[in-house]
């Protein structure tokens, strides 16, 4: 059959790229497939594909890399020791109130990576995280931000941010659970985008004879997906200018925190961004640090194992301030680096992977050796970019504790354990009495029910005006 006009092209098009390889197996397709095939190609951009092989994979000269004597670790604003820092510190939670209360703020979740490292089939948001309730990732953040909205008497929206390879499973999520009381209308999905992975010889590879392989084009690739989905419009027609960032992998956070806001909106802040300090040098999250005079974030895999073990007079770790992917970010900024066309856009990264690909001979293989690059982009470059933007420590035990690995550190069991251990800390506040069996070594595991309370200071008002006192006892969801 002859090929059609749009499909002839497309052929040329990656040919002049030298991707022709992409039609190679096209005459052994049925319709359905050239169909999705056609649609695939038609979404890259081939032009910054190029530009990224070129660079990042065919260039075989070291670039310029940093000069590590240039680095010192960031300024940030130090959790409260004192009347004086306390002072601060109340003022900002008045401030953060007000803006939220005038409906600044909405809440955006990083949901399209492919969690990997969990070995969990399905999105990520609907893993099961909740230590008694069993309730997803996602359900535990409705709780959180629908509390919010509640407390401080406004409507927070929610932005969740998918991958074509997630998308229609998290709404389907979403629909199964009646948006887990949360109004539809103020949940925004949209999609990242996807952008090819190539071999070492800087060619596309196909995953299936009509199939490219796809990877999301890193978190990074929210500030262009917030601009391509109108997202950023509707900020701006709801008057929203302030966006609460968050993983998916972190059910610990606090989504919309007053104090944080309020030290945003008091600096006229760009990009502000938590920290918490690191508990051990080699720990997996990247670190605030000043590079020639601007804040940015250096990634843990980049940072030379000297700097990561270097040691303030105190003897605490010198690069100490961690990233845990925290973010508030004005919506004129995302807007401005979300441009493609912008020379503020983020860079890609590169990153050599296994990727399993078609081989005309054998059919579909796997590989042992990383035979491939993907093309991230990531959030935190935008850090340098910001024309004002400020850091600020949050307590670990209310800040962190995600889930990537199968066992063990950041792991399912210790972000429930995490979860368990914050409520009874928020208890302990509250002089609440749990009932335990001294002669039982076993844990007591407990529960906040978010939609009761979405912070420390929201449970200690909450339990304060609760009539009676419920009986605290393993296996308890305060707040149902
Ligand atoms: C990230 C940070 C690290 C530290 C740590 C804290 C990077 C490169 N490093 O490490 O500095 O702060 O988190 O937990 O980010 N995602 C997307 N689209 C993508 C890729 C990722 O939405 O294309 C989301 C993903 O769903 C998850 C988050 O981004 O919510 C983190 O991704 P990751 O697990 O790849 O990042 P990680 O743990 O290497």
């Amino acid at each position: 059959m002859e090929m059609s006009q749009e499909a002839l092209e497309l052929k040329s098009y990656f040919q002049s790229y030298g991707q022709g390889h992409v039609f190679d197996y096209f005459e052994q397709l049925n319709a359905d497939q050239k169909d999705q095939l056609i649609e695939q190609l038609k979404g890259i951009h081939l032009e910054e594909l190029d530009g990224l092989i070129q660079t990042h994979v065919l260039k075989t000269e070291a670039t310029g890399g940093m000069d590590y004597t240039q680095l010192s670790p960031s300024n940030y604003i130090p959790y409260p020791t004192n009347d004086e820092t306390q002072a601060l510190w109340d003022e900002a939670e008045v401030i953060g109130k007000q803006a939220i209360k005038g409906g600044r703020v909405a809440a955006f979740t990083v949901a399209g990576g492919q969690g990997t490292r969990l070995g969990f089939d399905g999105p990520k948001g609907t893993f099961e995280i909740a230590p008694i309730s069993r309730k997803s990732l996602f359900e535990v953040f409705a709780d959180k931000i629908s509390r919010a909205s509640e407390r401080f008497e406004t409507r927070i929206p929610w932005f969740i941010m998918t991958s074509q390879l997630n998308h229609q499973a998290t709404i389907e999520l979403f629909k199964d659970h009646a948006f887990f009381g949360f109004d539809p209308e103020s949940i925004h999905f949209f999609s990242q985008e996807l952008i090819p992975s190539v071999n070492l010889q800087g060619k596309i590879i196909l995953e299936e004879q009509g199939k490219i392989a796809m990877a999301p084009n890193g978190h990074g690739g929210s500030l262009r997906a917030l601009s391509k989905s109108g997202s950023i419009e509707r900020m701006r027609e709801q008057g929203i200018d302030i966006l609460s960032y968050f993983q998916v992998d972190n059910p610990m956070i606090s989504c919309i925190d007053p104090t944080f806001v309020g030290f945003h909106v008091m600096n006229q802040s760009e990009l502000s961004s938590k920290m918490v300090a690191k508990t051990y040098a080699s720990e997996k999250v990247g670190l605030f640090c000043n590079y020639k005079g601007r804040d940015m974030i250096v990634e843990y895999s980049d940072l030379p194992q000297s700097y990561q073990e270097q040691l303030a007079p105190d003897g605490a770790l010198l690069y100490n301030a961690g990233n845990v992917a925290v973010h508030l970010f004005d919506r004129d900024f995302i807007e401005r680096l979300g441009n493609e066309s912008s020379e503020e856009k983020l860079a890609f990264h590169k990153a050599f992977k296994k990727i399993p690909y078609y081989d005309g001979e054998k059919g579909m293989l796997q590989t042992e050796q990383n035979n491939g690059v993907k093309f991230e982009m990531f959030v935190f470059d935008a850090l340098p970019k910001a024309n004002h933007s400020i850091i600020v420590e949050g307590l670990r035990e209310d800040t962190f504790s995600p889930v990537k690995n199968a066992e063990g550190v950041d792991s399912p069991q210790s972000c429930k354990d995490a979860m368990s251990r914050q409520a009874l800390r928020w208890l302990n506040k509250v002089e609440a009495q749990v009932n335990s069996d001294p002669s039982d070594e076993t844990i007591v595991t407990v529960e906040m029910n978010f939609r009761f309370a979405m912070d420390e200071s929201d449970f200690i008002d909450q339990w304060n005006k609760l009539e009676t006192k419920p009986e605290i006892k393993d296996g308890c969801i305060i707040g149902e």
